[in-house]
């Protein structure tokens, strides 16, 4: 039987199901490496003076993860350089924040190169490769320089941006071509696969043949979507736990005769945070009626912190949330709690079902887990409910969220109003229709309708 290898610059260190620190990707992909006796290969998000390519191994709930150092350049160049500062804004419709530097792009190559070199050796010949995101695109280029001859597929977790944007990248070509290397291109939705062949088409003259398969730099390869989902049972076993139970308390307390709003997403411009701040002043501003009966957590772990733009981010939230609490707040209340702090899995899962609204408003994500870990975390007699921003990927699946556009601050301002005013009825009928996906189209479904499509290629 075939081997499972996954590659991913970080690894989330498996700690077993229902876990509280684990995430859902890291729960789901152990299972699947489980499953076929696999090994999980990747950064150990330390540095070293100088690169060995040394292996540490460890075993970890029946899954090996291989790890190895990276010198702090290759940090500087490859991670916080040409995927954070290069590929992350491209691919997220903001131009205005990529850096182009040619260090970066070396950095990005070396960095492959040196994942490619030191997993080499533990390839066996019937081994399946699964390679993840957009910090590894390269990697099967260089695999296959080294001979190697498995099958790797490919998943990329953020969007595909249109041709316009993607032909902004110095070496665009190049770094498409090197998609060509896999047997298999994963993408979220069928959107950014649409994406991808409108760009071959305009400009690599490549074409798409039947079954699927892309045709452009003289070769071919298998791409479909693949939108990921959440371990929706173990989340069902967080939602049960005590410290959800012990949160959900916490929160209800706070909310006796308010309503709350959540909003939980890394610190990242990516996600709309400073649009809805904006959006939920103008609700403010348009209810009066409102005041004292509502407010926003909004619950925000800090990333990336050592990328400028992303401490601009923070200082543009601290100033907005503190403008809009100085101007609306009461002694006995304000509206918007701002908190720059990580919470357990389950803590988020009792905070997520003390919330009448599920606030996910990312201006372009690839799919967005938090809109499906909100719905998954309700009570099914008396549901939230999730506004949801046409731009996540998410928003193909979740149709009976409330849809709205992300930048329109009266759009936000109207479904706030919509969602805390909706009747039982229709929060029951719009909860049961999408916790039905939720449940159907989880994270195995995902992770097992991959594999099975690239052991099927014709490698
Ligand atoms: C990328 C793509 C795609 C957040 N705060 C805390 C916490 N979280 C967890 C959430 C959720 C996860 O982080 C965030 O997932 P998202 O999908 O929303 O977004 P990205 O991190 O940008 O992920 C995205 C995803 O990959 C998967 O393919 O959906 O589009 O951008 O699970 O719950 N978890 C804990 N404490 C926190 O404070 N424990």
């Amino acid at each position: 039987m075939s081997r499972l290898i996954v590659v991913s610059n970080r690894i989330s260190r498996p700690a077993g199901r229902g876990a509280a620190q684990t995430g859902g990707l890291a729960m789901a992909l152990t299972a699947g490496l489980r499953a076929y006796n696999g090994l999980w290969f990747g950064w150990s998000g330390n540095t070293t003076p100088e690169f060995t390519g040394e292996i540490t191994t460890t075993r970890s709930d029946g899954v090996t993860i291989a790890t190895i150092d990276l010198e702090d350049i290759d940090v500087q160049e490859y991670y916080n350089g040409y995927a954070n500062r290069t590929l992350w804004p491209v691919f997220h419709y903001r131009i205005d924040l990529a850096a182009y530097d040619r260090s970066f792009n070396q950095g990005y190559d070396r960095v492959n190169r040196r994942f490619a070199e030191t997993i080499r050796p533990l390839i066996g010949t019937d081994d399946i490769v699964w390679i993840h995101d957009y910090h590894m695109i390269p990697m099967a280029r260089e695999l296959r320089r080294l001979g190697v001859k498995n099958r790797i597929g490919f998943f990329l977790h953020i969007p595909w941006p249109a041709r316009q944007l993607v032909t902004t990248l110095p070496r665009h070509r190049q770094l498409v071509e090197a998609l060509f290397d896999y047997d298999l291109i994963g993408f979220q939705t069928t959107e950014w696969l649409e994406a991808f062949e409108d760009y071959l088409a305009h400009e690599v003259g490549g074409s798409v043949l039947a079954d699927g398969v892309l045709e452009a730099f003289g070769k071919t390869v298998r791409a479909g979507a693949f939108p990921i989902g959440i371990d929706a049972e173990d989340f069902a076993v967080q939602v049960r736990s005590a410290a959800a139970a012990r949160m959900y308390d916490r929160m209800a307390a706070q909310s006796v005769f308010r309503s709350m709003i959540v909003g939980v997403d890394r610190l990242d411009y990516s996600k709309g945070l400073d649009e809805r701040f904006l959006g939920f002043e103008l609700f403010l501003k348009d209810n009066p009626d409102f005041h004292g009966k509502v407010f926003l957590l909004q619950i925000t772990p800090l990333s990336r912190d050592d990328v400028d733009t992303y401490q601009d981010i923070r200082t543009q939230l601290d100033t907005l949330s503190g403008r809009i609490n100085a101007a609306f707040a009461d002694t006995d209340w304000s509206p918007i709690r701002y908190v720059n702090r990580n919470y357990r899995r389950d803590e988020l899962a009792g905070v997520y079902r003390a919330a009448r609204v599920g606030l996910v408003t990312p201006l372009r994500d690839g799919m967005n887990l938090v809109a499906k870990e909100y719905v998954a975390a309700q009570n099914p007699e008396d549901p939230g409910v999730l506004i949801l921003s046409r731009f996540a990927g998410a928003a193909l699946q979740m149709k009976e969220a409330l849809i709205v556009n992300p930048f329109s601050h009266e759009e936000l301002s109207e479904a706030l109003k919509r969602a805390l005013t909706m009747d039982l009825n229709e929060r029951k009928r719009r909860y049961e229709a999408l916790f039905d996906g939720v449940r159907k189209d989880d994270v195995t479904a995902w992770r097992e309708s991959f594999v099975k499509a690239l052991e099927a290629t014709p490698g």
